[in-house]
């Protein structure tokens, strides 16, 4: 059997900490007036936190000195890592476990590609780090995707080269990538917002070992 490189971003893959980046962005928001819906919530996916911050200030067209900024981004990471210290292996997303366990058993390099600089600590509190053989996150990198630093380097770091390696992604920015590095997009979540994906699942309980099959072979 072949062996391919399987980057998984983190947020809208495995799990699901979106909710928890909402009520501390909506916390500050909520400080300085700002109105901070779900759908707001949505342009914030994947996207870093200094970035995200400015998204927020954006919708509440406030302005604000650089010290005010980090004094907020170091208030709500505190926050999140409040909501994060309490997760556990239940909150993994559906699918997440049997996929991981067909690469790992067929001998397959796995990484993690992720914008968040709290992903070590995540995977640990559910239980998956002992799966990734490469870990590139928020702190590794200078450029945010849709550049495809996060993704190169961990092709990189597991000794494969780019081209072919295949790429689970939840946001547009991430599946744009993926392409851009000339590896293979899986677009987890609506396939009418992750249209230019080279696969689309709902979740990845639509996943199937045939699926798995097809991509290490070909
Ligand atoms: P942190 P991903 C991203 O994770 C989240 O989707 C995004 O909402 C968040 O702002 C970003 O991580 C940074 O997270 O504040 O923990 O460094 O989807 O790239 O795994
Ligand atoms: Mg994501």
């Amino acid at each position: 059997m072949n062996q391919k490189a399987f980057i998984f971003d983190l947020d809208g893959v495995i799990v699901d900490t979106a909710r928890y980046h909402y009520l501390a962005w909506q916390k500050i928001a909520t400080r300085l007036g700002i109105e901070f819906t779900h759908e707001h919530n949505e342009l914030l996916k994947g996207v870093s936190r200094v970035r995200s911050l400015d998204i927020i200030l954006g919708l509440g067209n406030v302005q604000a000195t650089q010290e005010d900024k980090d004094k907020w981004l170091m208030e709500k990471n505190e926050d999140y890592l409040q909501s994060i210290h309490h997760m556990q292996a239940d909150e993994i997303l559906d699918g997440v476990v049997p996929v991981l366990d067909y690469l790992k058993n067929n001998n397959q390099k796995v990484a993690l590609g992720s914008a968040s600089k709290n992903a070590r600590p995540i995977l640990e509190k559910v239980g998956l780090l002992h799966y990734f053989d490469a870990i590139v996150d928020g702190n590794d990198v200078t450029n945010a995707k849709p550049d495809p630093e996060v993704f190169v380097k961990a092709a990189q770091l597991l000794g494969m080269p780019p081209e072919g390696a295949i790429v689970f992604e939840d946001s547009v920015a991430g599946v744009q990538a993926a392409n851009i590095a000339q590896m293979i997009s899986i677009g987890i979540g609506d396939k009418s917002v992750l249209q230019e994906a080279h696969y689309n699942f709902t979740d990845f309980t639509e996943i199937d070992t045939e699926f798995l099959e097809t991509l290490v072979t070909t």
